[in-house]
């Protein structure tokens, strides 16, 4: 689908999604995921709306009850009178949405509540990724004034990762028996989850999962604390933060280290959500008051400017340089040059083009 979206449209439609009408926020959304002529127009027009969502990323191997639990969550937050947009994101299966379907099934009981938004968004192979187009989408619903952005995963895959460093709370579902001690370290969720919940607390095994947990958070705690004792800084989230000079003892954690919580919910039968909430809740508030979190913010805008810049850099200089490009490839498989120099030329050449 390639319908054009000229500049001027651009502007017209940003103010109708900043006015929060649903159809515009459907098109604008859709337009973004397509990445249709004139979606960036549309993008630098919303973004100055844009900073005022709370974003929660959902994450957890399938089955573990996340759009279960997204969907006892949406219920509550709309209990507490915020409006809610949800983005369904599989990076997995291109066209079947299977699971996707699965999602919004599990949520159709808000169908009919204006004051929510469900959107599934599968990935389009287009360079960027699905990362980009889901950060894309969720400054689409924060500029359309959703107080409250949860994008849900299919899985815990290096994509799946990778999207959550969109949101500002990461909430990693665990449940009992499905071998998600082992994947949580290999996954290295323990970085990524800013809140853990450990759902099916119905089944046997959930205190397990939950002592598991515990002894891995203190594990690594005392490692993060201890390297950031070491290099002058501790490292959370993949973000690094500047430390105190003197950085307190891991005993009493320092204020610029988040100590993910471990709640026990049965999303099904809704219990826990209430306290899961509070959780989450106490993490936005430390994003949004500490150093810390201003700077894991900070950071990561920093890094989506250096990546914009990155590809436009190579798209500039493959273009430019095409020949060039395959003759100096042709030449370093001749072993006639080495790769070093010729990287070293083609960025002179580069620079004597601009
Ligand atoms: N026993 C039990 N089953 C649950 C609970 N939460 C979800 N389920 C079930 O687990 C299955 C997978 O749930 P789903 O939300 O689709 O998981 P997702 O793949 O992580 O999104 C469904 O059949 C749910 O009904 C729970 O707290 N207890
Ligand atoms: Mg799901």
């Amino acid at each position: 689908m390639s319908t054009d979206v000229p500049r001027a449209q651009a502007g017209a439609l940003a103010a109708r999604v900043v006015a929060g009408d649903t159809r515009s926020v459907a098109r604008a959304l859709r337009d973004v995921d397509d990445r249709v002529p004139g979606y960036l127009d549309l993008l630098k027009e919303l973004f100055v709306s844009t900073g005022k969502a709370w974003v929660v990323g959902v994450t957890g191997n399938p089955g573990a009850g996340k759009s279960t639990l997204t969907d006892r969550l949406i219920q509550a937050l709309r209990a507490a009178g915020k409006k809610v947009g949800v983005l369904c994101v599989d990076p997995s299966s291109p066209y079947t949405g299977g699971a996707i379907l699965g999602d919004r099934i599990r949520m159709t009981r808000h169908a009919n509540d204006g004051g929510v938004f469900i959107r599934s968004v599968a990935t389009r192979g287009h360079l960027g990724g699905l990362s980009r187009s889901a950060r894309d989408m969720v400054r689409v619903l924060d500029a359309a004034g959703f107080d409250v952005v949860l994008v849900e995963t299919v899985g815990v895959g290096q994509d799946e990762l990778e999207i959550t460093r969109t949101a500002h709370s990461t909430l990693v579902v665990m449940a009992p028996g499905l071998g998600d001690e082992v994947q949580a370290i290999k996954a290295g969720l323990l970085e990524t989850a800013d809140v853990f919940a450990v759902n099916k607390a119905d089944r046997d095994g959930a205190d397990a999962t939950v002592r598991d947990l515990e002894l891995m958070i203190a594990l690594g705690t005392e490692a993060i604390v201890a390297a950031g004792k070491r290099r002058g800084h501790v490292v959370h989230g993949g973000v690094k933060v500047d430390a105190l000079p003197d950085a307190p003892a891991p005993a009493d954690a320092p204020p610029e280290l988040w100590t993910p919580p471990i709640r026990k919910c049965v999303a099904t039968r809704g219990e826990g959500i209430a306290e899961l909430l509070s959780a989450l809740e106490a993490h936005h508030a430390w994003v949004s008051t500490t150093e810390a979190g201003r700077e894991r913010r900070r950071a990561r805008l920093v890094e989506e400017v250096r990546e914009g810049l990155r590809e436009t850099l190579i798209d500039a200089a493959t273009s430019a340089l095409a020949r060039e490009l395959d003759e100096a490839a042709a030449a370093v498989d001749a072993r006639t040059l080495d790769p070093y120099t010729a990287t070293e030329r083609l960025l002179a050449r580069f620079k004597a083009t601009t």
